[in-house]
Parts: C-alpha cells; structure tokens; sequence
C-alpha cells in the first residue's frame, strides 16, 4: 500500500476525517495526520484526549478485500504495529485486548477501527493515538494511562514514530490480506500480548460481567474467557481489567 499522508493543524477527529473522504471516495492508504483533535473519540463515544503537539493522532484509510468476520482483526495488525515500534524505541510494550497498547501497565495507545459503506467499496478506518510527551497524559488519568516520554525519559519525535508505525502497520495489514492471514495475525499478537493466556480478568460486556482467565482466542480475534466453573465466554467486544491472581483459580479442562 501506498501512503498519501495529509498533515492537519487541528481537526474534530482524524477518524472523523478519514471516514469522510472515505465516503467521498478516497483511495486506500490516505493517512489523516493531525497536530491536535478537538473531538478524538474512543469506542462506544468515548473521549481520546487530544492535546496540541504532545501526541500521535493518525488514521489510515483502508479498502480491504476481506471477509466480513476477519475485519476486526485489522485492529489487531495496527497493535502488532504499534507494539514493534515501541519496541524498537527501547521500551517493553503489552498489548491488552483488543484496542489497547501498555507499558507498566498504563495505557500509552489506543485503536479505534471503524467501517463505512462507500460507493466504491467497503472503507475501514483504523485510528491510533500515542501519548508522546508528558502533556499527553490526561491528569485525570495519570495511574493508568502514560506516555513514551515518562517511560523512555526522552522525548521522540514524530519523525521518529510516524513513518516506522506505518510501515510497520503496511506489512502486517499486507499479511492479514494475504492466504492464511487471519491465523498468522493472531499468532503474531499472541506472542506480544500477556492477555491471550490465562491472565485473570474480569471483562464487562454491554449486558453484566465475566471473570475468569484468558484462554486464547478465536479466529477472529474473539477473546476466550474461561470461569471458574469450567464454562467459556466468547468476548466478541467489551473492556478487560486485570484482576490479580487469587481472585480467579481455575477449574475445568
Ligand atoms: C480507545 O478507546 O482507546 C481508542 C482511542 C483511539 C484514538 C485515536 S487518535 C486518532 C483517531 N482519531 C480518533 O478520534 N480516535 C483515534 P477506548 O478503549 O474506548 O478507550 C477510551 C478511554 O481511554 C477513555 O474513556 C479514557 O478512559 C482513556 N483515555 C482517553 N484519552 C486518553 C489518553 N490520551 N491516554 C490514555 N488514556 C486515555
């Protein structure tokens, strides 16, 4: 893929943007990259907050040929993306399921992928945000959430996050398109993420909560969650807290 990257100054929501020259009829692999966004969202309408200058905000317009079921997964090819990069700048990243990426434990970088019917085809936008500098970090957030700054103890620039990111994420959007992707993307972000396996959690879904240890994932990125009574919950979407280990024993097969 190749990427047209469209700088702003400030903007509602780089998601927002992207979605609407997709419904205009963009091309795949337009790269909506603004300075500061006066609406970042989160899913299910939260907030990202987006302050001037201190963090990554960018999304990237794609059309991919894939069956319906396995678009959730190009959330987890932007993780795997994202992961290598923080990586590769010296720091010890996690991945939690889905959408999330940590160091010690705290937030450092959210996704938010979202669909649109266009004429032309079926749009995905896949949206990152990466606290960059201290001033990222919202303060009402500062015991779980942090920055690339406070954990590295210097600053990167955006040269140095942005283009390494998206051809991370070109080569691992290429693998989930390409024969056996699904199962190769999911390998992948299994082995960079301590959520896949027996992590105790408590995972709250639109309607109650679940609590148990992780068991693996479906091949659609679906979470596992496997209950103290041996029964397993299929999470297709929902948020996921660490719960120390004692809460959860496990039982069952
Ligand atoms: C996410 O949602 O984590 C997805 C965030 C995606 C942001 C990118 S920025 C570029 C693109 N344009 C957009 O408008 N969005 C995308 P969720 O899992 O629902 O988490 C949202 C929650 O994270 C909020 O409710 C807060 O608790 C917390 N939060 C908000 N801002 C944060 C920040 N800067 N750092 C860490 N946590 C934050």
């Amino acid at each position: 893929m190749n990427f047209t990257i469209l700088h702003l100054d400030a903007i509602d929501s780089t998601n927002s943007e992207a979605l609407r020259r997709a419904r205009a009829g963009v091309d795949e692999g337009l790269c909506v990259i603004a300075r500061e966004q006066i609406a970042g969202r989160g899913r299910r309408d939260r907030t990202w907050t987006s302050p001037k200058d201190v963090g990554l905000y960018l999304s990237v317009v794609l059309r991919p040929k894939l069956e319906p079921e396995i678009l959730p997964l190009i959330t987890f090819a932007a993780a795997i993306a994202v992961y290598d990069t923080l990586l590769e700048l010296g720091l010890r990243p996690d991945i939690k399921w889905p959408n999330d990426i940590q160091v010690a434990e705290k937030k450092i970088c959210g996704i938010l992928a979202e669909t649109a019917e266009t004429d032309k085809s079926v749009a995905v936008v896949v949206g990152i945000g990466i606290n960059m500098l201290l001033g990222s970090v919202p303060p009402e957030f500062g015991e779980t959430a942090t920055s690339i700054e406070s954990e590295l103890g210097k600053t990167v620039t955006f040269s140095e996050l942005e283009r390494p990111l998206l051809d991370h994420f070109n080569v691992r959007f290429t693998r989930l398109c390409a024969a056996g992707g699904a199962d190769a993307i999911t390998r992948e972000w299994s082995l960079r993420s301590s959520y896949f396996r027996d992590k105790p959690v408590r995972v709250t879904l639109s309607h109650g909560s679940v609590t148990g240890l992780t068991d693996g994932l479906e091949s659609n990125g679906a979470l596992r969650v496997r209950s103290a009574d041996g029964s397993v919950t299929i999470v297709q979407a929902g948020d996921v807290e660490k719960l120390r280990t004692e809460k959860v024993s496990r039982t069952g097969p």
